[in-house]
């Protein structure tokens, strides 16, 4: 098994007796409709129950008074249901799933055959859901040249140089996966985007690949370039305010739609890590996200504003920098404009605290961007299963109303009525021949999927969805693999950055390098953010320090102010903590960070051992590609811990603590070996 079919392999049931009750329900699928995406719903039932049961089930336009058939049917008078929710019932061996739009039928064709690849029982099926955001996309840091800007899985799965003539086959696969998971957005390029892009040559290859996502509810959506009425318009200015760069842009949406009647809108990336915006000519995000937003209004589209800035010179704290700028302009942009917050305030770090922008704009809607793409999470080879990440982010209390202002409440709109509401994760997918690279990272795309449609799923239900469709049915390996991959996390932040300690990389965000200290900008150094001295370690963001903590309301400023009280996973991102000082663990700073760096790398052990244990019940390709992973993981887990305690022990100057033995190496040794990683 190459990976290639996900978790929609749809392999035979084994069981005879469960396929033959599935079957009994499932002799007809009934569809009385001509909707392309009514068709794609049936037409993946035909599929996924020809694979499961082994037979070919029909799709006729009418039951004849027949039970045991699999209706399919569109009722807009359902007020249960949103206009993507589903419902299914199952009466008199008949089912039904209904939906108000065939997009709802088609979620719901997805959530039956997923009930039957994880084997539950039909007899009494009774399942409603629609999804509590309503834009769920991927973000893809996708080039005109075939490289993925941070990605790990091959090239981009777009080949802009065969489209709009030739549609490569992956590209429907795409669409039905994200589908299968309820996304219905996709960002297919660059947020360091390419004013490439909205020229008519590759309008009608964009339009080429909407075209294939249509069927399956997907929107397409691009990233923008700021510049483009200079770079492509021949303007002098792209000053927001400038009339004529705004009937620039309105014409460029007229155009736009003309190739794209359904276009999703705009991601800008704007006065952030070098790019041009708004400020360039002495206006605001609001200014300039206000003036995309008016030229895609009559066409319904959208613009999502990207939150991700912090200043150059680097003076101040970037931990503050999106909310600094953010705030002030709350209430200011158009209705169509949605501003996309990072999960923390730095930037898709393995473990931050929530970023305080959450909660602190009612009056703008804000969305959520993830990042599936494991730029800082060991690239394709260490095993981080992402679930628990998006969960701490979505369940932290941002108290702005009162306890239970949980994040999700802010994404979901449901805390200050947001009319509208979105989710994004950067891709990672590419062009292997698997999607993802490392092929547990499927359970990534997976997860986020599935709570972007219903963000109160756990991690614990997502991984043993993911596993039984993807990986195995058996029972105590499914336990075996869904219990790896819920503590994958924890072990990776514990030999990587524990206790709240970030951002120790290079350009590469790949090699230990917590002694980086000279770059063009403090901010991009590792020392800014451990600030690791003679006292101590741990950037001091109270009032003594930077007083990024204000920012937060005075409840979450209560938990995380005293260096007693705050959760020791944030501790270093708020506190600089003596070397000596004893914490709740009963071990002194220096020593609970060995502990951990050492447990975290031993661990990795324990996640090849564990692997080692389902074999029997695992395709030996996928078998054999994870544990070699797991080796290459398990080496260079050794490699971070080695690195992080031989230099903080420069600082610290005590000795490891019994029972951990000491590096073989020598700190010198260790930054040789990540040389090799810098060198052209
Ligand atoms: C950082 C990445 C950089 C992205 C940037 C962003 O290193 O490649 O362009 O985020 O999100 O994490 O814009």
């Amino acid at each position: 098994d190459d990976g290639y079919r996900l978790w929609l392999k749809y392999d035979p049931i084994k069981d005879a007796g469960q396929r033959a009750a599935y079957a009994r329900s499932a002799q007809f699928i009934v569809l009385n409709s001509t909707s392309p995406v009514l068709k794609t719903a049936a037409e993946e039932l035909q599929t996924g129950l020809q694979g499961l049961l082994g037979k070919t089930v029909p799709i006729v336009a009418n039951a004849g008074g027949k039970t045991g058939s699999i209706v399919l049917t569109v009722n807009p008078n359902q007020p249960q249901l949103n206009e993507e929710g589903y419902q299914i019932l199952n009466r008199q061996n008949t089912i039904t799933i209904t939906g108000k739009t065939g997009f709802g039928v088609l979620y719901g064709a997805f959530a039956l055959l997923r009930h039957l690849q994880t084997r539950q029982s039909i007899a009494q099926l009774s399942l409603t859901s629609s999804p509590k955001i309503q834009h769920r996309m991927l973000n893809h840091w996708d080039n005109t040249d075939a490289s993925i800007e941070r990605g790990y899985a091959g090239e981009s799965l777009w080949k802009w140089y065969e489209l709009p003539e030739r549609i490569d086959p992956r590209y429907r696969e795409y669409a039905r996966a994200n589908a299968s998971i309820g996304i219905n957005g996709t960002v297919v390029n660059n947020v360091n985007a390419s004013s490439r892009f909205l020229t008519a040559e590759y309008l009608q290859k964009v339009a080429a690949l909407a075209n294939v996502f249509r069927p399956y509810g997907i929107k397409i959506y691009l990233s923008v370039y700021f510049p483009a009425p200079k770079t492509i318009g021949g303007l002098k200015t792209a000053d927001p305010l400038d009339p004529e760069v705004n009937q620039w842009w309105a014409d460029k949406a007229n155009e736009i739609y003309k190739f794209i009647p359904d276009f999703g809108g705009f991601l800008v990336k704007a006065n952030s890590e070098g790019q041009p915006g708004p400020q360039d000519y002495g206006r605001n995000h609001a200014d300039g996200a206000n003036m995309l937003a008016k030229a895609l209004a009559p066409h319904k589209g959208i613009v999502i504003w990207r939150a991700f800035v912090y200043k150059a010179d680097g003076k101040a704290d970037r931990f503050k920098a999106a909310y600094d700028e953010f705030k002030p302009l709350d209430g200011q942009f158009e209705k169509n404009v949605i501003v996309q917050v990072k999960n923390g305030p730095i930037d898709f770090q393995p473990r931050e605290p929530f970023s305080p922008i959450f909660g602190m704009m009612p009056k703008t809607p804000l969305g959520m961007e993830f990042q599936l793409t494991q730029e800082y999470l060991g690239f394709a080879t260490h095993l981080v299963y992402e679930a628990p990440i998006f969960k701490e982010c979505l369940d932290s209390d941002t108290y702005v109303s009162g306890k239970g202002s949980t994040v999700a409440k802010v994404i979901d709109g449901s805390l200050h009525d947001y009319t509208m509401t979105a989710i994004a994760g950067v891709a990672n997918t590419g062009s292997d021949r698997n999607w993802t690279g490392h092929p547990l990272a499927q359970a990534n795309w997976y997860a986020f999927g599935r709570l972007a449609w219903d963000h109160t799923l756990s991690s614990e239900v997502l991984a043993d969805e993911w596993v039984k469709m993807t990986l195995t049915n058996e029972p105590s390996s499914v336990k075996t693999v869904t219990d790896l991959l819920l503590k994958s996390r924890e072990i990776y932040v514990n030999y990587n950055t524990p206790l709240g300690l970030s951002r120790p990389w290079t350009g590469v965000h790949f090699a230990p390098e917590p002694w980086q200290n000279r770059s063009s900008r403090p901010d991009w150094t590792a020392v800014y953010y451990h600030r690791a001295d003679s006292v101590g370690l741990g950037f001091d963001r109270t009032a003594t320090g930077s007083n990024a903590l204000a920012q937060y309301r005075p409840e979450v400023q209560r938990q995380w102010n005293n260096p007693e009280t705050c959760p020791l996973p944030y501790l270093l991102w708020f506190h600089h903590i003596a070397w000596t000082k004893k914490l709740n663990t009963g071990r002194t700073l220096w020593d609970e960070l060995c502990t951990r760096f050492y447990t975290g790398a031993d661990s990795v052990g324990w996640l090849q051992k564990q692997w080692a244990s389902v074999k029997k019940d695992i395709d030996p390709e996928t078998f054999a590609s994870v544990a070699g992973r797991l080796a290459t993981q398990q080496k260079e887990a050794v490699w971070w811990r080695d690195a992080w305690v031989l230099y903080l022990q420069e600082f610290s100057k005590q000795p490891i603590p019994a029972p951990f033995k000491k590096p073989e190496r020598t700190l010198k040794e260790v930054k040789e070996l990540v040389n090799i990683y810098q060198l052209r």
